[in-house]
């Protein structure tokens, strides 16, 4: 299915003088608004393709419904929401889940649906049927070295993959650790995944970017050998330039200073992507902004500070993807909102007053350095990042053309009710 564009202007035409007044409000209001415009037009969140059906826990699943049964059919939903938000113009695959028969044939629909490839993802996390070696013990860390080769394998058949479509990063995210003191050897463990990771580095095209993803915990729940910013970091530094560290926002232990962690990656060159999502307890891949709105501005207030003072493209120069996982919500609306929260913390963020901040912090202005956050982070810019979105083509509110077209509704009549999308 797609909804036309004619639909969405007409959409949008019967909101226009409501959006007018308050765009013409917020333009009075802030500086640059234009040019915050154009960096809203310009930001594109990836959507992984695992996120598209229901996820569901360890206790059950409850489908809702037409869900993607192919990656032709992900790449159709990406494109109804890159069709509605203008945002989401980029995919994140998942190799086994998503592998493409036809690399051409799956160039050609995205490109026809607006999308680009971001990072290429690969999975040593689970045993696949036919898998010869398995990795209960691990993937690049285990004491096999047989199994440690079957893995780096397998993450260079995802580069090749990745080539084939256009991509240009690698996402290695290790579910390797342990669940019991004693079971691992630490620095056994750690040499032994550098090895690993050395050996997939050297098959990076030159143009490549390889990405560590830490997790503190989870599979494993004694130890993760790539369980925090410190080790991805080490991994990423040993590795060489073309690998960065990855942060998801989910991946921490709790109360973890995740905009301190942004600062420092960015101040030494490596950090390389993001994956968004929102959490309470551990990686709860929750919608974007939903439990902790304030950590995300300062986050974001991170980003733009840290990238600008590197001279940083903040749409290309860091890979920025969402990672989400829906348990009761319509995927689709659920990856709707995540995608406007990031743009509205985003356009938050552009607009907090830097200069300001700067010389409240050298004179130890406690109280203005936080009056100046809070002021942007309390702007409200929902008519900003509508506005960009009507100038990219989208609609001024997606989440409601959404459910007016009844796009769901649409999908289960296509595709049927009980449809298992391959993903967490
Ligand atoms: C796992 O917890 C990580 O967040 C991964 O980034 C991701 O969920 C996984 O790679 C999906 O395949
Ligand atoms: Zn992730
Ligand atoms: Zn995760
Ligand atoms: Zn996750």
């Amino acid at each position: 299915m797609t909804i036309e564009k004619y639909k969405i202007e007409e959409y949008n035409h019967q909101l226009m003088q409501e959006h007018q007044r308050k765009l013409d409000f917020i333009k009075d209001e802030v500086n640059g608004a234009e040019e915050i415009l154009q960096k809203l037009m310009d930001f594109q969140v990836a959507i992984p393709s695992w996120a598209l059906g229901t996820g569901g826990t360890r206790f059950g699943r409850f489908g809702g419904g037409g869900e993607p049964r192919s990656l032709e059919e992900k790449i159709e939903d990406i494109g109804l929401l890159h069709a509605l938000n203008q945002s989401s113009g980029a995919i994140s695959l998942h190799i086994p889940w998503d592998i493409p028969e036809n690399a051409n044939n799956i160039k050609a629909l995205a490109a026809q649906n607006g999308l680009r490839f971001d990072a290429m993802n690969s999975n040593t996390f689970q045993d696949q049927p036919g898998q010869q070696l398995s990795y209960k013990f691990g993937s690049m860390q285990h004491v096999d070295k047989a199994v440690r080769r079957q893995a780096i394998e397998h993450n260079i058949e995802v580069i090749k993959y990745g080539v084939e479509l256009g991509s240009t990063a690698l996402t290695v995210w290790l579910s390797d650790g342990s669940c019991f003191p004693g079971q691992l050897h630490f620095r056994r463990a750690f040499q032994n995944t550098l090895d690993s990771l050395q050996q997939v580095y050297a098959a990076l095209p030159d143009n490549w970017k390889m990405f560590v993803e830490y997790k503190a915990f989870e599979p494993n729940f004694y130890s993760t050998t790539v369980g925090d910013w410190g080790q991805s970091l080490l991994y990423a530094t040993r590795l060489g330039e073309k690998a960065y560290t990855l942060v998801d926002l989910g991946h921490h232990l709790p109360n973890a200073n995740i905009e301190q962690i942004v600062a420092l990656l960015l101040m030494e060159g490596k950090l390389g992507g993001f994956h968004f999502n929102d959490s309470k307890y551990g990686d709860d891949d929750l919608t974007v902004g939903s439990i902790k709105p304030y950590q995300l501005f300062l986050i974001f207030n991170e980003l733009v500070e840290g990238m600008d003072a590197r001279g940083m493209n903040h749409a290309t120069d860091l890979g920025w993807m969402i990672d989400a996982s829906h348990n009761v919500k319509d995927p689709l609306e659920d990856l709707l909102q995540s995608v406007e929260a990031i743009m509205l913390t985003y356009a938050q963020a552009l607009l907090a007053d830097r200069k300001m901040l700067n010389e409240a912090q050298l004179q130890n202005d406690v109280v203005a350095a936080q009056e100046i956050l809070q002021a942007a982070f309390r702007t409200d810019v929902r008519a900003l990042v509508a506005e960009a979105r009507m100038r990219a083509g989208g609609a001024l509110k997606p989440l409601a053309v959404y459910r007016k077209e009844k796009v769901r509704e649409n999908l289960i009549k296509q595709r049927g009710l009980k449809t298992v999308a391959t993903g967490l």
